[in-house]
């Protein structure tokens, strides 16, 4: 058994002093950015982490010894509710907690040998940091892209704060998992809107990206094409007498208006109060606004979730047959998404359907699907697809495809509607009312109003004397030193804001502080970022696929156009990878299934582990954690190990041949991110080494393709064998393209010792692979004439004889 603990904590000191990571921006290099996403602080690694960095690790490790530039680091995103809830229960300071896990999660991912430049070390929650997070909201502040207003605004009953869209997962808080209710409240918003075009435009050129992470992309940005259609508000079902009060509705089915039986306006849509006024059931209709005002919209808008509603006892004007249809309102429409009112079409759209099931609306088919005749009042589901339109005036008879351009025109020209594009992306909800963030550097004046904190005068630093109530409002709203300010403006006492920023604000431009982290005359050197920038590849969880990613992207054409960055898109490839499971379950605390990593290296050391998760799955799958997997990787090391003690002089030629179709297979395999198909030729190797023996040559060979795997294990055998160098800088292997060709014998096959038949096989043929070939020989099959093979006797590279 090697000294695995002796030998990585040697190699680690070793490469710490040699600085062996720290890297310096050189143009004469190639440069590879390789990123992590960092982890936050919660005080221990767990194996995500692990798979995530080893991955990494790999990939870095391959291309430094292909001669690049390479730019590995590592940070913590270490702001955020965890630790401000940590500190309330246990009577500390958050500052204190999060500083701790930060030492702690370092020694461990130190004990994995992965290939930092520590010095580009970033914490989000230092002063030298968060003042650039303040910096960059005055720079949108300044553009108008920061801006505060009163909202309807997620909030998270449990956390006690208000959550951006992108965090409210199903309807839950994508944190703690509450449900998460809504509240009026006034807040900071960044107009991400404003680049909605630009972010999903430039998805198109993220070629590298999965294709499910750009979908998520785009459906969270959800451009929608469609009509907005005028409907009128008529005081009774009379059509002659209309208000002029025009109901516009949002419709991406315009070939289905002549199918509309009526039309459904958001409880919180305006008109809706004056419609009711008066009317018999005015209260009962005003009780069920305000209890729908507080579900949360994904439920209101589930498909699975019966829907409710109640007819406000008006009528409206369907203006291309001025047919009048009762005006109702419902909890499945939302006051924000197109013009908060639909025209309901029960026969084509599945919720419609189930509302007009349930509250006895009249329903008509106006498209026909191909050879099928459908009748509302026989139909089960509503008709959502493709056909021939029916039941619409001059636009019978035309596939509905193209009815739905020659409506839309139809409609422009006779001013019945107009076309109109919807996002789905809404601004996004910065201020936070929690402590362990970044002050949101304004200032609020009774005569100036809202004033920005001046530039000169950040960082706006946290306070640490603080006390948490548990009661929730923004904790700092209580530290009167920080409260009081003065006017930047006017000199008069003003207060300063006590929100805080979203922690997806640190995270947005992280990756940009890397290039040059001690910079302090901005957030990051722009010759720096020039350099290093784009990221080359970024490696994390797909749970990101919307926030951290989107934010990202809009950061960086922010910062692109105030003129700091020279390019539009961070990151180049994506690589998310799959989760470590535990019997088939995701490893949580809850379940009691984690593996601890700390206790695996004790047990089997770092370049284990490592080498197991890179063979148990390809990186994007789920891993199934197996003890006796591990087992395995140790005794796959162990066995390398022992190839040192039986070197020979020289090779065998098939092993020389073996060897160059190694490298290549190892080096596509890496290339490729196919860690595990390049670990599985790397043990073919070995055991044909076992076979045959090694000469130094090829087991150092082997050594260097085996080390961005099991770096410790590698640079000790590299160096017991007489290399004063870190195997790092060694180079990468290379192949003889010479050697791939296969050599051909030619194999005399008897039959009961009479030759019936000669072919032609490669010289390095297994024993199985022979006897498929030969047996499937046509002149073989003819001589056997289906008897049954008694004995197949082979002699290697020469003869086959069968005895039958
Ligand atoms: C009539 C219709 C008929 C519709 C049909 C669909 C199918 P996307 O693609 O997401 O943009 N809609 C519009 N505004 C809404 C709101 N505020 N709340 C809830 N639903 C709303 O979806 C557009 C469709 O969503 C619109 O097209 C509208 O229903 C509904 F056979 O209009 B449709
Ligand atoms: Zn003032």
């Amino acid at each position: 058994m090697y000294d695995f603990k002796a030998i990585e904590k040697k190699w680690q000191a070793e490469w710490e002093r040699q600085r062996l990571f720290n890297v310096k921006a050189d143009p004469n290099k190639k440069k590879y950015y390789l990123l992590e996403m960092f982890p936050y602080p919660s005080g221990r690694i767990h194996m995500g982490h692990v798979r995530n960095y080893t991955i990494g690790d790999v990939v870095a490790r391959f291309k430094m010894m292909h001669g690049y530039n390479v730019l590995h680091p590592m940070g913590y995103d270490a702001f955020g509710q965890p630790a401000e809830n940590a500190a309330i229960k246990n009577k500390s300071h958050p500052e204190t907690w999060t500083l701790s896990c930060i030492d702690n999660m370092r020694t461990q991912l130190k004990k994995m040998g992965f290939s930092y430049d520590w010095d580009r070390e970033v914490s989000t929650c230092l002063p030298e940091y968060y003042r650039w997070n303040q910096w960059i909201f005055l720079k949108m502040h300044e553009k108008g892209l920061a801006y505060k207003k009163a909202a309807i605004v997620n909030w998270c009953p449990d956390c006690e704060t208000t959550l951006a869209n992108e965090e409210v997962i199903d309807g839950k808080c994508w944190r703690c998992k509450k449900e998460v209710k809504q509240k009026e409240l006034e807040q900071w918003f960044i107009k991400i809107t404003a680049y909605k075009e630009r972010l999903l435009d430039d998805l198109d050129r993220l070629k590298y990206w999965p294709e499910r992470v750009v979908t998520m992309q785009k459906n969270w940005l959800g451009k929608s094409e469609g009509v907005e259609i005028y409907f009128k508000a008529l005081p009774s079902e009379d059509r002659e007498k209309t208000t002029g009060q025009v109901i516009p509705v949002f419709t991406t089915r315009q070939d289905t208006i002549f199918g509309c039986t009526y039309i459904v306006l958001a409880p919180e849509y305006p008109l809706v109060k004056k419609l009711i006024k008066g009317k018999p059931n005015e209260k009962k209709i005003l009780e069920f606004i305000d209890k729908v005002a507080k579900e949360s919209k994904i439920v209101r808008t589930a498909s699975d979730v019966k829907k409710e509603g109640i007819f406000t006892g008006s009528y409206a004007m369907n203006p291309v047959n001025n047919e009048a249809v009762p005006i109702w309102v419902a909890d499945y429409v939302l006051m924000e998404y197109g013009t908060g009112a639909i025209m309901a079409v029960p026969a084509h759209d599945q919720r419609d359907f189930l509302f007009a099931k349930e509250h006895r609306l009249p329903m008509r088919v106006v498209i026909s699907p191909k050879g099928e005749k459908l009748s509302a009042d026989k139909m089960t589901e509503a008709y959502e697809g493709d056909g021939v339109q029916v039941n619409s005036a001059q636009f019978d008879g035309l596939p509905n495809d193209e009815a739905k351009a020659n409506i839309a025109e139809w409609m422009e020209k006779t001013g019945i509607g107009k076309r109109t594009v919807n996002w789905r992306l809404r601004d996004w909800l910065v201020s936070r009312q929690r402590y362990w963030g970044t002050p949101i550097p304004m200032v609020y004046c009774d005569k100036c109003g809202i004033v920005p904190v001046p530039e000169k005068d950040l960082p706006v630093v946290l306070p640490k004397k603080v006390e948490f109530s548990g009661k929730g409002g923004s904790p700092l709203s209580y530290v009167k030193d920080f409260v009081d300010a003065k006017c930047p403006k006017c000199g008069a006492k003003a207060r300063r804001e006590t929100d805080t920023m979203a922690t997806f604000i640190d995270s947005s431009w992280y990756f940009l502080r890397y290039c040059s982290p001690k910079f302090d005359k901005g957030p990051f050197d722009k010759d720096e970022t020039a350099y290093w920038m784009p990221v080359d590849q970024y490696i994390g969880g797909i749970e990101h696929a919307v926030l951290h990613l989107l934010y990202s992207r809009f950061f960086t054409k922010f910062l692109q156009d105030i003129d700091l960055l020279n390019f539009g898109e961070p990151f180049q490839k994506l690589l998310t990878q799959g989760m470590v499971l535990k019997d088939g379950e995701v490893m949580s605390k809850s379940r009691g299934n984690i593996v601890d990593p700390d206790e695996i290296i004790d047990k089997y050391g770092a370049d284990t582990i490592r080498l197991f998760i890179l063979f148990a799955a390809p990186p994007e799958t789920e891993l199934e954690w197996e003890d006796r997997g591990m087992e395995g990787a140790f005794k796959f090391l162990n066995r390398v190990w022992r190839i040192k003690e039986n070197l020979k002089e020289k090779a065998d030629p098939s092993l020389v041949r073996l060897m160059h179709k190694t490298i290549k297979k190892v080096t596509d395999d890496i290339n490729d991110f196919k860690f595990n198909t390049a670990i599985a030729s790397l043990m073919e190797f070995v055991n044909a080494i076992y076979q045959s023996g090694a000469d130094k040559e090829t087991f150092l060979n082997l050594i260097i393709m085996l080390s961005p795997i099991a770096p410790h294990f590698c640079e000790e055998l590299w160096h017991s064998l007489g290399n004063k160098e870190s195997i790092v800088k060694a180079g990468w292997v290379k192949y003889d393209p010479t050697m791939l060709v296969e050599d051909k014998v030619t194999i005399v096959v008897q039959i009961n010792g009479k030759v019936r038949s000669k072919i032609e096989v490669p010289a390095a043929i297994g024993e199985d692979e022979l006897r498929k070939i030969v047996l499937s020989d046509e002149k073989v099959i003819t001589w056997l004439g289906g008897k049954a093979v008694k004995n197949f006797i082979i002699v290697p590279n020469r003869l086959v004889n069968i005895v039958v």
